[in-house]
């Protein structure tokens, strides 16, 4: 047991021998896979109804064969256990069938998210080295397919496209010809009732294998991979679900991207099919059709960001699309929930509100739904598992006193101690002991809650997006007017940050805004990473050693949006 060799080491960093043993001592480790949680409701109850989405309603039974021929789909075509596929898929039934027919045969889905373009999909692709990429044939106007194509072009481990959707492209061939032979295109639909033949037993991996890689929000450069085992992550989706109350009447609309690890895992869709409950696909947050499905599903719970939660509270007041009364657990996290906007979660939603404050790296603290309306509105929460350990430091990792602003750092059994193939970074974000560097700026409070004030990582959360400033700086660089760059977060009342740019220019030289744009789009970089706001400056602020400082500028812009505010005399 012990001894054992999971399918991927290299580039993994594995917790600490005197962790590990205790992880396993207390059993927060056990020996099942994602998949076989899902197949022990397929037992108990194959009729109920699993997934729906829009006018496709798979029951437990439906979904487990769906899965099963997509798992032998994906062996026909070479696809073996642990193979890294890029998964881009919207949130569809596509998307649920095609992870569980991964989680059965050992692939590991890499979770990429629908904003991601060109510029992050070659980046995950070529360092997860991934033999095949998921998408949809387009995701609101976007022409996802093709991208995947360019993709495919620039690496040369991608050797398979699989396509979500009717489409009504031919089996097997690129109609791309710039991939020409090497790429082939295939139809997820085409899956449907094929014979599974494999044998189960022979694939299922391992409790300890990679299950999954999730991406990290990044805070220099390009996402960073966060590869997470069946067991931990299983884990992760217990405790969760533990403390989110989710049963066999949960019913969870996933109106985030299902790939984030809040709608994925926390406890997420997985959460609720864990434990017999439904789940509900939407395609986008969008407030009317979310409310309206949320009444003609009795959907129970759903996780949202703030802004989106902002969202369906102005449109419920005003418009009161939501006239039932199932929604019982609002789940609100990813980036923070102004103090104001909380109690209008009951008020006008009729919800109890739960404050998540996760992250991709593991650790998720959560208010519990029986605290205080104290708790509940004005902290995030705190850690889901007794194994998590959270400590509040200073720079120099001397905790501080409870009730002190400090950077939270953090270890536990579903916390992994590195990133993937990323020595620099791991360097900067854990220690030999196992510790992670969340790089938030937090409170502990006397009673166990965090209150998360800030970030020391050099990162603007626009609506839950998490954009790092250094690499759109890199973009910014790109321009030989530009001298300086700096990217800063802007306070916005609904998205809680936009990212506005400050520069310095060469003299007589003229830079705006469109053509950063333009530069942007034509790279291919995920379109919230385009700055909103620009501020053309003599000098950019030192600090004393000679860093920009952003303190300075953050304060700066709040002035100029307030001056924009200010009527014209
Ligand atoms: C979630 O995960 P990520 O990996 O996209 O982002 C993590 C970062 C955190 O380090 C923190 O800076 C911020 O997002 N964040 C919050 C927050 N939840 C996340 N900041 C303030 N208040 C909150 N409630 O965002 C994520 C993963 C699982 C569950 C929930 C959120």
């Amino acid at each position: 047991m012990e001894n054992y060799k999971p399918l991927i080491t290299d580039g993994v960093t594995d917790w600490p021998q005197t962790l590990k043993a205790q992880y396993r001592a207390r059993h927060y480790w056990g020996t099942r896979t994602l998949a076989s949680y899902i197949e022990e409701q397929v037992g108990q109850h194959p009729d109920r109804l699993a997934v729906v989405d829009n006018a496709i309603r798979l029951s437990y039974q439906q979904l487990w064969d769906r899965s099963a021929s997509c798992a032998q789909f994906l062996l026909d075509r070479s696809i073996r256990r642990g193979d890294r596929i890029i998964v881009q898929l919207p949130n569809t039934w596509e998307f649920v069938v095609f992870t569980l027919a991964c989680f059965r045969i050992g692939v590991i889905p890499v979770m990429a998210m629908p904003a991601h373009r060109q510029h992050e999909l070659s980046h995950v692709a070529r360092l997860s080295g991934a033999v095949a990429i998921a998408v949809p044939e387009e995701d609101r106007g976007t022409d996802l397919r093709s991208i995947a194509h360019e993709v495919a072009q620039q690496i040369p481990s991608i050797h398979s496209l699989f396509v979500s959707g009717k489409g009504t492209s031919p089996e097997g061939v690129s109609p791309h010809s710039d991939t020409g032979n090497r790429v082939r295109e295939y139809r997820l639909i085409n899956s449907i009732g094929v014979q599974p033949r494999f044998d189960e037993a022979a694939y299922s991996p391992d409790a300890r294998d990679v299950a999954l890689m999730l991406l990290s929000g990044g805070t220099t450069g390009a996402p960073k991979l966060i590869v997470r085992t069946h067991m931990d992550y299983a884990y992760n989706i217990q405790k969760c679900s533990e403390v989110g109350g989710f049963s066999a009447q949960t019913v969870y609309m996933v109106a985030l991207p299902a790939s984030h690890n809040f709608p994925l895992g926390s406890p997420g869709y997985l959460g609720a099919l864990f434990h017999g409950g439904r789940t509900v696909l939407l395609r986008s947050p969008e407030a009317v059709r979310a409310l309206t499905t949320i009444d003609q599903e009795s959907v129970t719970v759903t996780a949202v960001v703030p802004a989106v939660a902002h969202k369906w509270i102005e449109v419920q007041r005003e418009q009161h699309v939501m006239k039932g009364n199932s929604l019982q657990v609002l789940q609100v996290g990813g980036s923070r929930m102004p103090d104001k906007l909380a109690p209008a979660v009951r008020q006008v939603l009729g919800a109890t509100l739960q404050q998540v404050f996760g992250m991709a790296e593991g650790l998720i603290n959560m208010t519990r739904l029986d605290d205080s309306e104290d708790v509940c509105c004005n902290t995030q929460g705190r850690p889901v598992s007794d194994g998590d350990e959270i400590r509040v430091v200073d720079e120099n990792g001397h905790a501080v006193p409870d009730g002190t602003l400090g950077l939270l750092i953090t270890r536990g059994p579903y916390t992994p101690c590195g990133y993937f193939k990323a020595p620099e970074a791991n360097a900067r974000s854990f220690n030999a002991d196992g510790w992670y560097r969340t790089g938030d700026i937090v409170m502990l409070r006397p009673d166990g809650n965090l209150v998360v004030s800030g970030r020391d990582k050099d990162m603007i959360n626009r609506g839950g997006e998490n954009i790092s400033a250094e690499e759109v700086e890199s973009f910014v660089y790109q321009f030989s007017q530009v001298m300086g760059a700096a990217a800063i977060a802007m306070p916005d009342k609904l998205l809680g940050e936009r990212l506005c740019l400050y520069v310095t220019l060469k003299p007589n030289t003229h830079f705006d805004l469109d053509a950063l744009k333009a530069y942007m789009e034509k790279i291919g970089v995920a379109k919230f990473k385009i700055p909103e706001k620009l501020v053309i400056v003599e000098e950019l602020p030192m600090t004393k050693i000679g860093k920009i400082d952003k303190k300075w500028l953050r304060s700066d812009v709040v002035k100029r949006l307030a001056a924009d505010a200010a009527p014209a005399h």
